[in-house]
């Protein structure tokens, strides 16, 4: 049976309008979700650990005394490392590593990061500083992903971050060994089976057990979005991701079978995300439907992975490849894979997209795990204006300011006159008491 995903070509007079369809995405936030959540919020902050020991029973069916034993010990963060086959344990380690290397290069050393004085000799800098502790939520059941543990916990800790605290939801207390050894891995400092909004409730305004944290990542189902929505400002937190998206640019050299598998890899994670090939050889899209449809049967995942190329998926035609660079760039995806001949020299004309991966031989599926950049990635179109997840997430920036008696001098004027335009007599004293004539 073929696979009905939509055939679209930029020459098409209707082009613009069923490209808008095809794009057309909306986190809507239901009302019953949002009432239910706030709630939930509400009722950790007022009783703290015996709210989460009740939401846990009632949601996870995990009912247990007490809070301790929500708590995964160090020991059995290593045991579960020490339980898997080596072939596990090496492939979680050299993913690990590859993942510190690259985000290392990314870290702004702590501390003064530069300064200089005007011409009175006043000092004005900046001064680097990690997050004192942040919290990690790893999605439990369906999309339980130990390379998220990496990807979210190694930036913290080579940002310098003291205490990583992680959360994963276990149903019935069955616990996911590669999870578990992941964040021993990473070098996550406390662990506890908990999830959903209590979880992220719980890191929020801290309860007896679990320690109130500054920033909260990770991805999570409707009920965690929504919940880190609402604990914003309370503390930080990374961003709200929407369904993975893959786009493919290919004029036709890479072997079709690689596309469609690769299209394949982001559709096998949800029934809502997004694959989409851009290409100028009519021909070669042809042959990457031929190998849809033959390679689609082999899946394990055949089902999700139809819904999402059905759902949401596109095969486009364009007049070019300039043509296609520019729809990327419109399209903003989270991953962009330039699988061409001669990558480089489409490379500079695209801006916005999470991650690249250049030539036929990097497929995205590797960066989700090994390469080394972030898998946790603007989608939605946000990378318009966002980044991947780095270091900076978990390092922030504090301004350093040392006035000298001279620039008190200038200063003080100009301060005092701005701040008597706008009213406010005690900041304009302040400057003048620290004038050679008291201001007079
Ligand atoms: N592609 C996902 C990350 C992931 N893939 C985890 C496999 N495991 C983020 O867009
Ligand atoms: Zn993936």
């Amino acid at each position: 049976m073929t696979v009905q995903i939509r055939h679209l070509a930029t020459t098409q007079s209707d082009f613009e309008a069923t490209f808008k369809q095809v794009l057309h995405w909306s986190a809507e936030t239901d009302t019953a979700i949002e009432d239910r959540v706030a709630a939930i919020l509400a009722d950790v902050r007022l009783r703290g650990d015996e709210a989460v020991l009740e939401y846990t029973a009632r949601f996870d069916g995990l009912s247990v005394p007490g809070m301790a034993a929500l708590e995964l010990g160090q020991s059995e963060l290593k045991a579960a490392f020490d339980s898997l086959p080596a072939e596990q344990r090496t492939a979680l380690e050299s993913a690990a590593r590859r993942v510190r290397s690259y985000h290392e290069r990314q870290k702004q050393a702590c501390g003064l990061s530069w300064a200089y004085r005007d011409e009175d000799g006043t000092l004005l800098g900046q001064k680097v500083t990690p997050l004192d502790r942040v919290g990690i939520y790893v999605p439990g059941g369906k999309a339980a992903y130990p390379s998220s543990v990496l990807m979210n916990a190694i930036p913290a800790h080579v940002a310098g971050v003291e205490e990583i605290i992680m959360v994963v939801p276990t149903p019935r207390g069955e616990k996911n060994p590669l999870v578990l050894a992941a964040a021993y891995v990473a070098g996550v400092s406390r662990a506890f089976t908990i999830g959903g909004a209590q979880a992220v409730a719980a890191l929020a305004y801290g309860t007896r057990t679990v320690p109130k944290v500054d920033k909260i990542t990770g991805p999570g189902n409707a009920y965690v979005a929504s919940a880190k929505r609402r604990v914003f400002g309370e503390v930080g937190i990374d961003m709200i991701a929407g369904p993975s998206e893959i786009l493919v640019l290919a004029d036709g050299t890479t072997p079709p079978d690689w596309v469609a598998m690769d299209l394949f890899s982001q559709a096998e994670h949800d029934e809502l995300a997004q694959s989409i090939l851009l290409c100028p050889d009519a021909a070669y899209i042809t042959r990457v439907q031929e190998a849809i449809d033959r390679l689609l049967p082999t899946m394990p995942r055949a089902e999700i992975i139809r819904a999402s190329l059905e759902g949401r998926g596109a095969l486009i035609h364009t007049r070019s490849m300039d043509e296609a660079c520019a729809i990327s760039n419109r399209i903003a995806p989270e991953h962009l894979e330039v699988s061409s001949s001669e990558p480089n020299k489409w490379e500079p004309l695209l801006k916005h997209a999470g991650a690249i991966f250049l030539g036929a031989y990097t497929s995205e599926s590797l960066g989700d795990y090994c390469a080394g950049p972030n898998h946790v990635l603007p989608t939605s179109g946000t990378a318009r204006f966002s980044s991947p997840l780095g270091v900076y997430d978990f390092q922030k920036r504090s301004s350093l300011i040392e006035v000298s008696e001279a620039g008190a001098q200038a200063l003080g004027k100009t301060a005092a006159v701005l701040a008597y335009g706008e009213g406010l007599q005690a900041h304009a004293r302040a400057a003048e008491l620290r004038l050679k004539d008291g201001g007079q």
